[in-house]
């Protein structure tokens, strides 16, 4: 069987079977840098987390409380609508779990806010349970400001916009509000798997 497949196919460019989703290729060693804007340089010092919106006592924590939150280790495939994916990432960072363990809400949608204005949204529960992380390291190095730095948000089960840079908190909203990307045209969940690249896919 696989005598007559690696005839047909060549070489081998889309890494391990099962891995890339449909209508992506596999990067490699690359790792593009795609933003809407130019990358915001915000000082640790007046830098913030926060979680509000649906929350009766909505939370910050300043850049020394976040670092001292317990941290984890995430390797992870990512896939970017534009078509790139990239096999093993591996990153540090702060569960969403973490951050919104003692969070009471009725709200069942999420917009990640950010330095320089982006947004994205997504359902609650696609950001808990092990699924979603703010990440603060990336190859074991403080994550580079083009790729996000100080922190970006890390969803890798959605294409990579929903993957918001430089990520400034949480807004806990009860009914869907579509993000930056969302609102031009781009779908609204963004399941790579199913190319739910555009809105109507
Ligand atoms: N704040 C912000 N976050 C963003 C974006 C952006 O323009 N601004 N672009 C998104 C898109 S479309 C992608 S593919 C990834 C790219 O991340 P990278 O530059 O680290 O590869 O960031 C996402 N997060
Ligand atoms: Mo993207």
């Amino acid at each position: 069987m696989s005598f007559v497949s690696r005839g047909f196919t060549g070489r081998r460019r889309s890494g391990p079977p099962g891995r890339l989703p449909p209508g992506q290729y596999d990067t490699g060693d690359a790792f593009p840098v795609l933003s809407a804007g130019p990358v915001p340089r915000r000082h640790l010092d007046a830098w913030d987390f926060a979680v509000r919106g649906e929350i009766d006592d909505p939370l910050t924590w300043s850049w020394p409380q976040f670092r001292r939150l317990p941290h984890v280790d995430i390797t992870a495939d990512i896939h970017c609508v534009t078509s790139w994916s990239k096999f093993d990432t591996h990153w540090s960072g702060v569960s969403v779990d973490t951050l919104l363990s003692d969070v009471e809400t009725a709200a069942e949608y999420v917009v990640a806010f950010c330095d320089g204005g982006y947004t994205t949204n997504l359902p609650l529960e696609d950001v808990l349970d092990g699924k979603a992380w703010v990440v603060d390291t990336y190859d074991g190095q403080p994550l580079p400001p083009e790729h996000g730095g100080p922190a970006r948000l890390l969803v890798p089960h959605l294409y990579f916009w929903k993957s918001a840079k430089w990520v400034r908190g949480l807004k806990l909203t009860l009914t869907d509000e579509p993000g930056f990307w969302e609102n031009f045209g781009y779908h609204n969940y963004g399941d790579p798997w199913k190319q739910q690249r555009y809105a109507g896919d």
